[in-house]
């Protein structure tokens, strides 16, 4: 990677780690208004994914969606407003960490269903193909979630169409308690592309250059129209599954082993070995990162909660309600559900 795209992942990742620590602070002070699923550890897939991609090209995200969300470009202000119920937050406080959409930068959005998201993704692939545009859709889900039956159709169908969607598997080896080798028979998820005779693809998931390089050669396959590719991105989640989780399903030994690879501290390397880039430097971008992350945090706070009447507003689409309303109301079925 070039010396300034370094310096800007390594800007961006830690302003995903900054964000997570606060949201952390947040949550410890029960300020925020729904569970919190942290991203530490994995911010070098959404950082070298998300820099590979415009406003144009959609992605669709998960529970664990803050990373992805603030690679996308998102206001770290309306998110902080999100997770604490604020009526300024990117859904009126009424989805929460879990459920944060922000259309303005192409994020269709986060999903509290594991493996949610990964068919819209395809469909969203599919509407690009119709319209002959020249963008892609990334679809971002965990290991877990590449066991659900939803991943499996979603490949299937992107693959007989050769839509262009990249699957990015983030295997953070473990589906909140269970680690992947109980949970899975094969090595490299990534082999399940051959099942649907897609390109498939094993990345160091901690290591940005390893992703960027990784995520170049997948976005070049789906814009020559052959069709998606699977990524298997390897990592580790570094905190909890969410916060309270006690984690007594791993050793300190085995959480320990992975710091040596936290992809802020690889990366940090390579700008030191290879750019010459000095230790003051990068502890300046980290300070600015940390400075931004407690301003909007704080401005956050300061918003007002929204009003008791606005309650019910938003959940259901109006039209979609009507007709339910009018099922209803049918003298003619007895008043029964439909
Ligand atoms: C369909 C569905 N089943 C179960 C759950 C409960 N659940 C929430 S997160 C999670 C684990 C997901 O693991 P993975 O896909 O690896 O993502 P990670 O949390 O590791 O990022 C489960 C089972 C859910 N939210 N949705
Ligand atoms: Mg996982």
């Amino acid at each position: 990677m070039e010396k300034n795209a370094l310096l800007n992942a390594y800007r961006m990742m830690n302003r995903i780690r900054e964000f997570e620590n606060e949201a952390i602070e947040l949550a410890k002070a029960n300020e925020t208004r729904a569970a919190v699923h942290t991203y530490q550890g994995e911010e070098a897939i959404a950082t070298g994914v998300c820099a590979h991609m415009t406003r144009e090209d959609f992605i669709t995200s998960t529970h664990r969606g803050h990373g992805h969300c603030i690679a996308k470009g998102a206001d770290l202000t309306r998110m902080f407003a999100e997770l604490l119920g604020k009526g300024e937050g990117y859904c009126k406080g009424k989805g929460g960490s879990m459920h944060i959409a922000d259309l303005t930068t192409g994020n269709l959005g986060a999903n509290g269903i594991v493996g949610g998201g990964i068919p819209i993704a395809v469909g969203a692939a599919l509407s690009m193909q119709l319209d002959h545009s020249d963008n892609f859709t990334v679809s971002f889900f965990g290991d877990g979630a590449a066991n659900e039956g939803s991943f499996h159709e979603a490949l299937n169908m992107a693959s007989i169409w050769d839509l262009p969607v990249i699957f990015v598997c983030e295997n953070n080896q473990y589906g909140i308690s269970t680690h992947v080798s109980k949970s899975m028979h094969v090595k490299d998820i990534a082999e399940r592309a051959v099942a649907y005779n897609i390109k498939g693809m094993v990345v160091d998931g901690n290591n940005v250059a390893a992703v960027d390089a990784a995520m170049e050669e997948a976005v070049a396959h789906v814009k020559a129209g052959k069709g998606p590719v699977l990524m298997e991105m390897k990592t580790y989640r570094m905190a909890g599954h969410y916060f309270g989780d006690n984690q007594n399903y791993r050793t300190r030994d085995e959480v320990n082993s992975w710091k040596d690879k936290d992809p802020i501290l690889q990366c940090a390397k390579l700008l030191m070995e290879q750019w010459e880039v000095s230790e003051e430097e990068l502890n300046e971008i980290r300070k600015e990162e940390h400075k931004a992350v407690l301003d909007a945090s704080k401005a956050a706070r300061q918003m007002s909660d929204p009003d008791i009447e606005d309650l019910t507003e938003d959940l259901y689409d109006p039209i979609f309600a009507d007709i339910t309303w009018k099922a209803f109301q049918k003298p003619d079925n007895g008043g029964k559900r439909l």
